[in-house]
């Protein structure tokens, strides 16, 4: 039987045949949903080159120089027992090459996944600014990454974490890299104390733990030392440092920057990016499940949805506010990076649309060897004196030369731009562009004067004139910097009831995990100056007196745009779990999967076997299966194993939809689910998943969780 239903996960474009092959053939292609970077020359031009060109060639194994082998499986020896000949070539280049096969892993944002889309502009952005990608119409092949921070390369995905939200334009001016987070405010207001934050959230360097966790003394330590970083912390408290997903995370530029038009008229903005799908996170147990049972959750999650034809999707967004001598805008400095804009002072305009639709080919070839700079700007887009942002410049370019090797990464094919490069940058480890010409500089005769500075009106990034103040050389900060506490109180002050207990439990648990006394009384002072409620709550868990506030605690007035619970979204790409046995009713299965697939989200089959129930493909087993990764459960069938009752119990707990058929539910009863709690529906089956799909769009059953 056919199936329209794209299950994702499959490890190649055909199915792998039982015997060993024995018939030379080329490479395999791409699976469907694979493609790699669009092929450029080292120096942006087209190129020739179809993808396939540029992977492996040819029915036969073969030297790293193209000689064809014979064998691979035995070393050359003198005589079967050895010992093995050094001048056996191919023995030598393959393990040596592997030797070198591990480059340096990202300092922070280590763990990463990426895919390309297309950014879509509607053109709002054209009265604020000149870049080329943001006229109306103007479709940019994109290239994201997305990473949490602290853990290394092979660490969990869903730790809680600030993750990394970085955006690749390849624009006809040149790469635009929007280099951003998923939380709109940083823990330091200077770059300078940048390596003191990650190293005091980095794993201790006696026993190199924990991994991948804030939960420990010395992040706690440096941020209640240093209460500029209370504003961070609080979000990754929140619901947003535990995403559900990367397709449902907010972006943001963090940085105020400056947009200059046509005119030469400027103004200062931030950057968002809204996700369609809205903005949700998991609960903490999922977290903690999703770490041991599918450490690759968020990246597993993200490629599923675009094989299975899902794609996400972003509006980015601007607040735009007057460019102004104090560069303040409602009383916020723009420049503090601990400092957020409401939405409701600045309203967010959408100016474009991104849609991630291709998965890549090859790990490390693009999602490892991107390089990411947020000095890679175009006409149109600058950046402002933000003391983090101006260090986050020399940051970049610098760790790319250690990470990739030499400074020609930029000609790695993923970070190709898609523009005329004419830079008089010469040779280099690996280069490989092969210039022509004699005279690589400026000003020159022998090469015809080339390459020529370009003025605007031919596209040159030119430097917004923006003034700089008469001013003394000093290592200080504005005191416009000094309120730690004010947007921290607003934030959480705007939360639900539900998003605020789950900020105290984080609380509770990271300061619960440390050791020192001074570290836990010293952070519930900081948080007695956010709220005396929250304070109050984090201290009785961990068995301390919450302390009086040593700041007057004012009014704020809340921002409902922070909330992530009350709405209801779109529910592409959620997965439902069908739990069906042998006793299956193929139309019944049937039917209720073409419903779960029409609505945009993923039908998973869960029985007590794999294969085929009544011709119909099973996913998941009893034993594979896991609460995790299905935001609705429906039951069809019976079924009394313990794996099924925990699924149902853990569903339950993490305020899931669960659904069943008269014959399934005693699934339910098993799991002690009341047939008419919240969020449970005893109904046929038609009607039993209408009703799932429907509880899918607000992403949790709240009230069940609330009364829980
Ligand atoms: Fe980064 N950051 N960062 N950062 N950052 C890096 O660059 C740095 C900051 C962000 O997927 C590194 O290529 C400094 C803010 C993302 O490849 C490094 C400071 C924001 C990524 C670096 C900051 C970010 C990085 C490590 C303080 C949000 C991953 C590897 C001044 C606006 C990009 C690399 C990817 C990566 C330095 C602060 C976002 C070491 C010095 C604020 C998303 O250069």
């Amino acid at each position: 039987m056919t199936d329209d239903i794209r299950v994702p996960g499959a490890p190649a474009s055909r199915p792998a045949p039982l015997d060993e092959p024995t018939t030379p053939d080329g490479p395999l292609s791409p699976k469907p949903d694979q493609s790699g970077p669009e092929p450029r020359t080292p120096t942006g031009s087209r190129s020739a080159d179809a993808p396939p060109d540029v992977a492996q060639q040819g029915e036969y194994l073969t030297t790293a120089q193209g000689a064809r082998l014979s064998q691979t499986d035995r070393s050359l020896k003198a005589g079967p027992r050895g010992p093995v000949l050094l001048q056996d070539h191919h023995l030598r280049e393959k393990i040596t090459h592997f030797d070198h096969e591990r480059i340096p892993e990202r300092a922070v944002h280590a763990r990463g996944a990426a895919a390309h889309g297309t950014f879509t502009a509607n053109g709002a952005a054209e009265a604020v600014s000149r870049a080329a990608f943001l006229r109306a119409g103007a479709t940019t092949p994109v290239f994201v990454r997305f990473s949490t921070v602290l853990g290394s390369r092979g660490s969990a995905d869903t730790v809680r974490d600030t993750r990394g939200f970085a955006t690749k334009f390849y624009t006809e001016e040149g790469v635009y890299d929007l280099v951003g987070n998923n939380i709109p405010v940083f823990f330091i207001q200077d770059a300078i104390k940048f390596p003191d934050v990650v190293h005091a959230a980095k794993p201790h360097p006696d026993r190199e733990i924990p991994q991948a966790q804030s939960a420990h003394d010395t992040f706690w330590d440096f941020v209640s030392l240093h209460t500029e970083a209370q504003a961070h912390t609080m979000w990754n408290m929140s619901d947003r440092g535990i995403p559900r997903s990367f397709r449902m995370m907010q972006g943001f530029g963090v940085h105020t920057f400056r947009l200059i038009n046509a005119q030469d008229e400027t103004v200062l903005v931030k950057f968002h990016w809204r996700p369609k799908v809205g903005t949700h996170g998991q609960l903490w147990e999922e977290a903690q499940l999703s770490a041991g049972k599918d450490p690759d959750y968020h990246r597993r999650d993200l490629a599923d949805a675009i094989e299975s034809g899902a794609y996400p999707q972003w509006d980015l967004a601007l607040q735009v506010m007057p460019d102004l001598p104090d560069e303040t805008f409602a009383g916020i400095d723009l420049l503090d990076p601990t400092k957020f804009v409401p939405e409701e002072l600045a309203p967010l305009q959408v100016i474009g649309t991104m849609t991630l639709d291709r998965n890549p080919v090859n790990y490390f070839a693009e999602t490892e060897q991107v390089a990411f700079h947020p000095g890679h700007l175009v006409p149109g887009i600058d950046v402002t004196n933000d003391p983090l942002l101006q260090g986050r410049l020399f940051s970049y370019i610098d760790t790319q030369i250690t990470r990739l090797g030499g400074p020609n990464f930029a000609q790695l094919p993923i970070n190709r731009p898609h523009a005329d490069v004419n830079d008089m940058l010469r040779d280099g480890m690996h280069q490989s562009a092969v210039h022509g010409g004699v005279a690589p500089y400026h000003p020159n005769s022998l090469d015809g004067g080339c390459p020529f500075p370009a003025g605007a009106d031919a596209g040159a990034f030119i430097d917004v004139p923006a003034a700089v103040a008469e001013s003394v050389k000093e290592r200080a900060q504005s005191a416009s910097f000094d309120d730690h506490f004010s947007q921290v109180r607003l934030f959480y002050g705007s939360l639900t009831t539900i998003e605020q207990q789950h900020v105290a439990a984080a609380y509770a648990f990271e300061l619960g995990k440390c050791y020192e006394q001074a570290v836990k009384e010293r952070q519930l002072q900081a948080l007695a100056n956010v709220d005396t409620g929250l304070c109050a709550t984090v201290a009785a868990s961990l068995g301390l007196q919450a302390p009086a506030p040593t700041i007057e605690l004012t009014d704020v007035e809340p921002s409902p745009a922070l909330r992530m619970v009350g709405e209801t979204w779109p529910i592409d790409g959620r997965t439902v779990g069908i739990v069906a046995d042998d006793s299956a009713d193929a139309a019944e299965l049937g039917a209720v999967r073409d419903v779960i697939h029409a609505a945009g989200a993923l039908p998973l089959v869960i029985a007590p076997h794999g294969g085929m129930l009544a011709g119909i493909p099973v996913q998941r087993t009893t034993h594979t299966a896991a609460s995790i990764e299905f935001d609705a459960l429906l039951a069809l069938a019976d079924d009394p194993s313990a794996e099924t009752t925990r699924l149902f119990e853990e569903a339950f707990r993490h305020g899931k939809g669960l659904g069943a058929v008269p014959a399934g539910a005693g699934v339910l009863d098993r799991a002690r689910i009341a047939r008419d709690a919240p969020g449970v529906v005893v109904d046929a089956a038609g009607a039993a998943v209408d009703a799932l799909l429907e509880l899918l769009g607000t992403h949790r059953v709240w009230e069940r969780l609330l009364a829980g």
